[in-house]
């Protein structure tokens, strides 16, 4: 069909289904949304909306043939529609130059009276087939090309989309109230966690404090009682005698139970050999003229007849002798190695039994104070200090490092809160809410678990144990390309959790996963996948990323229950 032709067809079809009219101010044209309406208001010319050097007669709009680089002189008919793709966002700036090869206009705009109005693209006008998906008056077929006639079908397909619609709305307003919640609950955890690390801060002060004040005890004690040992189990003659003696005494007693188990043995053998010829001497044929028999039987007469007394068991008691030495049998080393000696501290004690006890403590004092400065100066030898600690210095470290251990603990704890604070748990901190709680899926040979703000497991389901999947690590973002209703794929930022560091995967990396979240009523996980070796994607829905229709509005977002 040549230009003349498909213009003088498109003319006369424009006429029954108003098209531009040609006198006056200019009705808008087919196709034409009501936001493009002020560039098709001159009745006579029209510049093309991104080229504006470009004027052309009225009768050239929707004539069918493409004449402006932008495609804006053919809003209602599909003649331009070579020039690129539908996309709303390929929409220039109006009157912008360098975008003359881009669509000015985002599509054909359908009324849909009865539902919402919508574009539909450029390539699906008057192409035989009725898109009531986007266009549910049927009008993008309005040339009818072979016949068709699509009717209007905006009021059921209206009804049934408010009916969706409505749905949407209720459990997007049931999960919006979840996510306040949740912000609640985090703020209040949030709120919680600093007051801990005050509270923290202070018993960590206190506790220091209390660590000091032990140490300098345990110090003091052991100065104090430096002195008191300066007179130990080690030092001393008489001590090193006893200890000389104690070795020996043990070395004889290990000496008297091996000769009394040997002896124990020889008598065992005694009795039964005796028992042999006692036998032997009842039982012999004397009528055997034996001489040999007859001399071994008198001799074993003999032997009996011996007085055997002085072969009876020693008078003392063996079992009492081989007793080990301690408090209750033989001689107590320990007291003997730790008696004092006449003098030093002993003898304070005997002048002390005349004098006040605060008089004796400060006494003591004194004279431990003095021994240690006499110890501290080399004037007298420094105590074992290993063994002879004293019961008061043991307690005293015991104090310490029972002090010690509960100011780690603190430590760590105030760490931990401490680093809760500091990590970024997404918008109004909503994720701190979720910390902790789990949320699984049965998929394939596995139960995959998330648990919020910690870790990622692939669970074996033939018993092969648990993978760690990875370990949170932050709160991102990721750009997904999405199909729209109308099949349109766009890209979507998406909220994220970063998990890392997994178990690691035999010939590949750490295991990691990316959760990408969606907005949901409820917390689920929808879908698992391994991108790649190893590389784990989790789709789940939670409140916790629900927007409010004027939050989307803020950050440019669209519809996602
Ligand atoms: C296990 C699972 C899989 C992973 C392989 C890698 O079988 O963790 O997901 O691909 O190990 O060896």
């Amino acid at each position: 069909m040549t230009r003349n032709h498909r213009a003088l067809l498109l003319l006369s079809l424009a006429a029954l289904y108003t098209g531009a009219t040609a006198a006056g101010a200019a009705a808008r044209p087919r196709g034409v949304g009501p936001e493009f309406a002020k560039f098709y208001k001159d009745s006579s010319t029209f510049t093309c909306i991104s080229n504006p050097s470009i004027t052309i007669a009225y009768s050239a709009v929707n004539d069918d043939y493409c004449d402006c680089p932008d495609g804006s002189d053919e809003p209602g008919t599909s003649a331009c529609s070579f020039i690129s793709n539908f996309s709303p966002s390929f929409i220039s700036d109006p009157g912008d130059e360098k975008s003359n090869r881009t669509p000015a206009l985002p599509g054909f705009y359908c009324k849909n009276k009865g539902h919402k109005p919508s574009y539909v693209p450029f390539q699906r006008v008057n192409d035989g087939v009725c898109d009531y998906d986007l266009c549910c008056d049927g009008s993008d077929e309005w040339a009818h090309p072979g016949g068709i006639k699509c009717e209007n079908k905006c009021k059921e397909i209206g009804k049934e989309w408010r009916k969706k619609e409505e749905s949407k709305q209720k459990s997007l307003n049931a999960a919006m109230k979840k996510r306040r919640d949740l912000v609640q609950a985090a703020s209040k955890l949030k709120k919680e966690t600093e007051d801990r690390v005050k509270d923290l801060e202070v018993e960590v002060k206190a506790s220091k404090i209390k660590v000091r004040e032990l140490e300098k005890e345990v110090e003091k004690v052991f100065a104090r009682d430096r002195g008191k040992i300066v007179k130990g189990k080690k030092q001393g003659k008489v001590n090193v005698l006893a200890g000389l003696a104690r070795d020996r005494v043990e070395e004889l007693r290990t000496s008297l139970v091996d000769v009394r188990f040997q002896k124990e043995q020889l008598e065992t053998r005694l009795t039964e050999l005796e028992g042999l010829l006692s036998k032997f001497k009842d039982e012999y044929n004397p009528n055997f003229n034996d001489e040999g028999v007859k001399r071994a039987v008198r001799s074993w007469e003999d032997y009996v007849a011996k007085d055997h007394s002085d072969m009876a068991p020693p008078h003392q008691d063996l079992d009492e002798l081989t007793k080990p030495d301690g408090p209750d049998s033989g001689i107590n080393w320990e007291q003997w190695e730790n008696e004092q000696d006449e003098s030093g501290m002993s003898l304070i004690y005997k002048v002390a039994a005349y004098l006040p006890p605060s008089l004796v403590n400060y006494m003591e004092d004194k004279l431990a104070e003095f021994r240690s400065l006499l110890i501290s100066n080399g004037i007298l030898a420094e105590p074992d200090t290993d063994s002879n600690e004293t019961q008061a210095v043991r307690e005293a470290r015991d104090r310490l490092s029972a002090a010690e251990s509960s100011l780690s603990t603190l430590e760590s704890s105030l760490a931990e809160h401490k680093e809760d604070l500091g990590k970024d748990f997404g918008k109004d901190s909503v994720f701190l809410a979720l910390k902790g709680s789990c949320i699984s899926k049965d998929s394939g040979e596995y139960n995959y678990e998330l648990c919020w703000m910690d870790r990622t497991t692939q669970k074996s389901k033939k018993g092969r144990g648990d993978t760690v999947m990875g370990n949170f690590d932050k709160v991102s973002s990721v750009t997904i390309d999405e199909a729209t209703a109308s099949g349109r794929i766009v890209p979507k930022e998406k909220v994220a959790l970063e998990y890392i560091n997994g178990q690691k995967c035999w010939n590949g990396p750490s295991r990691s996963t990316k959760i990408i979240l969606e907005c949901g009523e409820n917390d689920e996980i929808l879908k698992v996948a391994e991108d790649e070796k190893c590389v784990y994607s989790m789709y789940v829905t939670t409140p916790a990323v629900c927007e409010s229709s004027n939050d989307k509005k803020a950050s440019g977002g669209r519809d996602e229950l």
